[in-house]
């Protein structure tokens, strides 16, 4: 299978030039201009678009058991939708129930994704701690690819891990060269706070954000930066959805601690007004966690993402339909948290970051794939249009032009929080593994071609973080045996 990609111009996070880009078994063979290609090779004529690295989503839950539901996008229809708009990689997450082995988990989540179209890889949440997990973590870094695990401090009585987990998991995580990843909610507020709406009788959606305000997100997230500071572990943090997070993130970047922030399209686009709505189900629709703020966190969150305070962006993809979010009729505390994203957040971005000027094209790279690909140690195998990367690239239209609706798009799911947004920036053609998945608006898709894709530990830098840890470890002070004799 070899394909070439004629006319168009490559950006990568650093680069821009006009090349044709050609595709042999899966890996770019050559890129240049006016290349030549073999007979039967398909040819996909760029139109002038631009050639760019197909998008890496990081934070997805396809499948997800969660709130007494599953999320209904499986690895197929999920990735295969992401491949519609220009995703070619999803990191999905391992979500160990409370006691439940982590090698036992990444088994059950493996054999789930057996059947995606597009590729993956995966985080694994830490939800409990023994020596056992202590264990497996090493395994899973040393044999099966990961590098990184996700700590949830939300979800009380379900998920959520206390500060004690979050600091033996973190050192745990320096040890092994892996990234800790954290969801930054302070758990025992929200769980308080959702008490006391119900008990003042606010049982509609609207209670969602009343309980978990951007303060409760800030708090943990200065904390879990906190705790990190003090093992001297890097620290990831996902959907970061207010200014008081991104200004933790900020504050500890500037005093040279390496934290990294995340942010979500739906973040970027939608405000807490949906919450609102009249329409039950259009209110709920809209419960995620965090949920959507107040529109001046908007501009935050743009600005992060310019002065590079936030480095990637991703959907937190977690779908449910209206009649499982109807659980939470009369308790919002019940509705399943989540909303989709993974077909539209190239597109989002691009209509609401490079046309509007906040991102140039090197910058939506950076932000969609190239900057992920670097923190979670896959570029350039991802993240970048050069010969020897993966053939997962996309071609993308910066005048093309679609509205978002649920009626369309290729989600399993019958809500989209961007539901009528007119975007201008489309993905024209998508190629995985050197094969096009998607062109003139039809899928190309195949149950099971997705490739898992390892991601290596950082040895060298965390060998040389512990090097300067043991430096600076506390010591006793020397001292003169004590001279007085007890009576
Ligand atoms: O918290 C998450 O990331 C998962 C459970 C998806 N749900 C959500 O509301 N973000
Ligand atoms: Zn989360
Ligand atoms: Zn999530």
């Amino acid at each position: 299978m070899s394909t070439l990609i004629r006319g168009g111009t490559v950006v990568n996070a650093d680069s821009t030039f006009r090349a044709d880009v050609y595709c042999e078994g899966g890996n770019i063979k050559a890129i240049g201009e006016n290349l030549d290609a073999p007979i039967d090779a398909r040819v996909v004529d760029a139109g002038g678009g631009y050639v760019m690295p197909g998008g890496i989503d990081p934070h997805t839950h396809m499948e997800l058991p969660f709130m007494g539901t599953v999320a209904s996008e499986d690895f197929f229809t999920g990735t295969a939708a992401g491949m519609a708009g220009g995703n070619t990689m999803i990191i999905d997450f391992v979500i160990p129930n409370p006691e439940q082995g982590l090698i036992d988990a990444y088994q059950q989540w493996m054999q789930k994704a057996g059947k995606a179209a597009g590729d993956y890889s995966f985080h694994v949440a830490v939800t409990w701690w023994s020596d056992q997990v202590e264990k497996e973590m090493g395994i899973l870094t040393r044999e099966n690819g990961v590098n990184s695990f996700k700590h949830f401090m939300a979800y009380k009585n379900a998920i959520m891990v206390e500060d004690d987990v979050l600091m033996k998991s973190f050192r745990r995580c320096l040890e092994l060269g892996a990234v800790p990843t954290v969801h930054a909610e302070n758990g025992e507020v929200v769980y308080l706070m959702q008490k006391a709406l119900l008990e003042a009788g606010i049982t509609g959606p609207e209670g969602h954000p009343l309980s978990r305000p951007a303060e409760v997100e800030g708090e943990a997230a200065n904390r879990a930066i906190a705790i990190a500071g003090m093992v001297g572990a890097p620290l990831y943090i996902v959907h970061v959805s207010c200014k008081d997070s991104l200004d933790a993130i900020a504050r500890a970047r500037s005093s040279g601690q390496r934290v990294y922030g995340e942010v979500l399209a739906q973040h970027l686009a939608v405000d807490d007004s949906v919450y609102r709505n009249k329409e039950w189900a259009q209110a709920a629709g809209h419960v995620m966690s965090p949920p959507f703020r107040p529109k001046h966190h908007q501009d935050a969150l743009w600005a992060g993402l310019m002065n590079g305070t936030a480095q990637t962006t991703a959907t937190d993809h977690c779908c449910f339909c209206e009649p499982q979010k109807a659980a939470g009729r009369d308790d919002f505390t019940k509705i399943p948290n989540g909303t989709a994203g993974v077909e539209d957040r190239m597109a989002v971005l691009w209509s609401e970051g490079v046309r509007k000027g906040r991102l140039t094209p090197q910058e939506f790279v950076a932000v969609t794939s190239a900057n992920c690909a670097q923190i979670f140690n896959i570029y350039p195998r991802r993240g970048r249009v050069a010969v020897g990367s993966d053939a997962a690239l996309v071609v993308w239209d910066p005048a093309g032009t679609r509205t978002i609706s649920a009626k369309t798009h290729h989600q399993n799911v019958d809500f989209n929080v961007f539901e009528g947004m007119e975007v201008t920036g489309t993905c024209a053609v998508t190629v995985s593994d050197g094969k096009v998945v998607w062109e003139n608006g039809q899928l190309d898709v195949e149950q099971g071609v997705g490739k898992y894709i390892p991601r290596p530990t950082f040895p060298v830098l965390y060998d040389a973080v512990q090097k300067r840890n043991e430096a600076n470890r506390p010591r006793a002070v020397e001292r003169e045996p004590s001279r007085h004799v007890t009576p």
